[in-house]
């Protein structure tokens, strides 16, 4: 109070900064208003989509090395699903997951692939989305962050250092885990060494046989099998062959891994780009193997 008047005191507003959120992801707390955790940088629009239902979201991550084409095949994905009712039902949540599809499909028209996803966790796009398959009664509620390829290899080669990703696929129900086909179809193994060293990783956050790695569903996708196409007619052979360390590591540790081929490119070219070089553009958008793989990972995933 003053002399002239009352006067109403702001302080009030800060009791609801004192009931902290927790983020999604890790747990952390969080002030009401935060976009991002301040502890692993997830959106924590997640955590308030969360809130509002009974069951908690199931998650899977797509994962594989730098430039294996994540961003490219997820793009796709949430593309054809968003057309293709009759087969999979598919509802968006929130804007942030509509932004990966739309970023994919506008680069695709206009015949060029997606830039770069950037290293920093803040800067990829996580989709979030409800899932029905025609058979399921609940639909599933899934949540994949479109990750960079260095980060992951970051927290594989030193764990801790990306802390979002260990908590992540500590909680995923299952991986989609991309291996570049054409490479590996080249003659070189570093796609190989990766998807092992990945897997081994996967068993060491949670090695119970029933609830941990070993019995979750991880779907093995060839991808540009579009340049493979032994890839498309039998991918288990192509893996027993081009990829055997990788190959022995699923039928030896995992009990749920299937092999597929994907490509979203009918075929490439290289066209000349002032100040970037050379650039590898798609000459047709032609998609193979983009739903087979997440449908029968849906099927599989544990409540
Ligand atoms: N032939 C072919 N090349 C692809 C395909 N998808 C991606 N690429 C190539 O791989 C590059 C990296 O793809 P991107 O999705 O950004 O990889 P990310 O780093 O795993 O997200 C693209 O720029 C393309 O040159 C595909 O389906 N077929
Ligand atoms: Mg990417
Ligand atoms: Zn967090």
């Amino acid at each position: 109070m003053i002399k002239e008047g009352t006067l109403h005191l702001d302080s009030y507003r800060l009791a609801s900064y004192a009931v902290q959120v927790p983020c999604y992801i890790c747990g952390g707390g969080n002030t009401f208003d935060a976009e991002l955790c301040r502890h692993c940088c997830a959106p924590m629009a997640l955590a308030h989509q969360a809130n509002t239902q009974k069951v908690r979201p199931r998650m899977v991550a797509a994962i594989g090395t730098s430039g294996v084409g994540k961003t490219v095949y997820l793009g796709m994905l949430m593309d054809m699903l968003s057309r293709m009712p009759d087969r999979l039902q598919l509802l968006a949540r929130g804007a942030f997951s509509i932004t990966l599809q739309q970023i994919t499909t506008a680069a695709l028209s206009r015949g060029e692939f997606p830039d770069k996803t950037p290293n920093e966790p803040d800067r990829w796009n996580w989709v979030h989305a409800q899932v029905r398959a025609q058979k399921q009664r609940h639909p599933v509620d899934l949540i994949m962050p479109d990750m960079a390829g260095e980060a992951l290899l970051e927290e594989i080669e030193h764990p801790r250092s990306y802390q979002v990703i260990r908590s992540l696929l500590s909680q995923c129900g299952g991986v989609l885990l991309l291996v570049d086909a054409s490479q590996l179809g080249s003659g070189t193994l570093e796609q190989d060494y990766f998807a092992m060293k990945l897997l081994s990783y996967l068993i060491e956050l949670d090695e119970d046989p029933k609830t941990g790695w070993p019995s979750r569903p991880i779907a093995l996708i060839f991808s540009k099998a579009d340049e493979r196409e032994d890839c498309f007619i039998d991918p288990a052979a192509f893996a027993a062959s081009h990829a055997s360390g990788l190959y022995r590591l699923c039928q030896e540790r995992f009990r749920e891994v299937q092999f597929f081929a994907s490509g979203v490119a009918g075929s490439c070219a290289y066209r000349n780009v002032p100040k970037l070089g050379r650039v590898r553009v798609p000459l047709r958008v032609e998609p193979r193997g983009i739903i087979e793989p997440f449908e029968w990972l849906i099927g599989r995933i544990k409540s």
